[in-house]
């Protein structure tokens, strides 16, 4: 049987492969592509139409308990049509390499007078500095109009060039942010590098988002010990448990384990 050839480069973060080039080109994502490796951060417009984005904001908005909702792909098929929709595919191809995997698939619904999620980057479990390839491609499907008095995405220009995470003092500093504003059904696009929080929102009714992460192939484990991991846990105990992914706060049964969540953070950075 023939091998398919190997490539011996690595192509530069900027680059559209040739395989990519004619996707990118057909749904006019050349801008998006330029100004995510560039800027770190992007707006794909009409990721979908009209039609499937209330349907998305209605099941979102009835899924969620407390202000949002986890491991959505398990929950409606509707989520499955979102993550594969060209656009995301080819910009996720683009940022975080062919084979790409997907790594959450979470909503949130904020209300006027919800407070700022805190500033961070989304490489949070990677320590610093960050690699120059992307590791980590977040969308946030914005199923209403973003604005600042809508409680929009805030982002700091720049800081995706810092490659590394954001100290107490600049958390603080959110004066030099700017808001993501972008129509309904737009997809609002960033690095692992680029620091970001939100606004508060002011505005009556809801903010509804899905927040979509792709995530490089490179860190998956060789082999899926996730069928045998109770079994390996009860026999040998917690370091096993690490092992398995167990101890920190990705992958728990109903999705993120928040209570973990500052613990797995810091964990990446000892
Ligand atoms: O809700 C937002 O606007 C920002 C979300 C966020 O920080 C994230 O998805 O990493």
């Amino acid at each position: 049987m023939a091998q398919p050839n190997i490539y011996y480069d690595t192509l530069s973060p900027d680059t559209v492969s040739g395989d990519l080039a004619p996707v990118i080109s057909e749904l006019n994502l050349e801008e998006n592509c330029r100004q995510l490796a560039m800027e770190g951060w992007t707006v794909v417009e009409n990721v979908a139409d009209d039609d499937f984005n209330a349907r998305f904001r209605k099941k979102i908005l009835k899924l969620s308990k407390a202000g949002g909702a986890n491991m959505l792909l398990a929950k409606d098929e509707i989520f499955a049509q979102a993550v594969l929709m060209p656009k995301l595919m080819a910009m996720a191809e683009f940022s975080v390499g062919r084979g790409f995997l997907l790594s959450q698939v979470a909503a949130s619904v904020r209300p006027k007078g919800a407070g700022s999620i805190g500033l961070h980057a989304d490489n949070n479990w990677l320590p610093a500095p960050f690699p120059v390839h992307n590791m980590l491609m977040t969308g946030c499907w914005a199923c209403d109009e973003y604005t600042q008095e809508n409680g929009s995405t805030l982002i700091i220009p720049g800081s995706q060039n810092l490659r590394r995470h954001p100290n107490a003092l600049e958390i603080e500093n959110l004066d030099v942010g700017i808001p993501i504003e972008c129509p309904p059904g737009s997809v609002a696009i960033w690095d692992g590098n680029l620091w970001h929080s939100n606004y508060p929102r002011i505005n009556d009714g809801e903010r509804v988002v899905c927040h979509i992460t792709y995530t490089r192939l490179m860190m998956r484990p060789v082999e899926d010990y996730s069928a045998h991991a109770d079994d390996l846990i009860n026999k040998h105990g917690k370091d096993m448990a690490q092992l398995m992914g167990h101890e920190d706060f990705l992958n728990g049964a109903n999705g993120a384990d928040y209570s973990k969540l500052v613990q797995t953070f810091n964990n990446a950075k000892r």
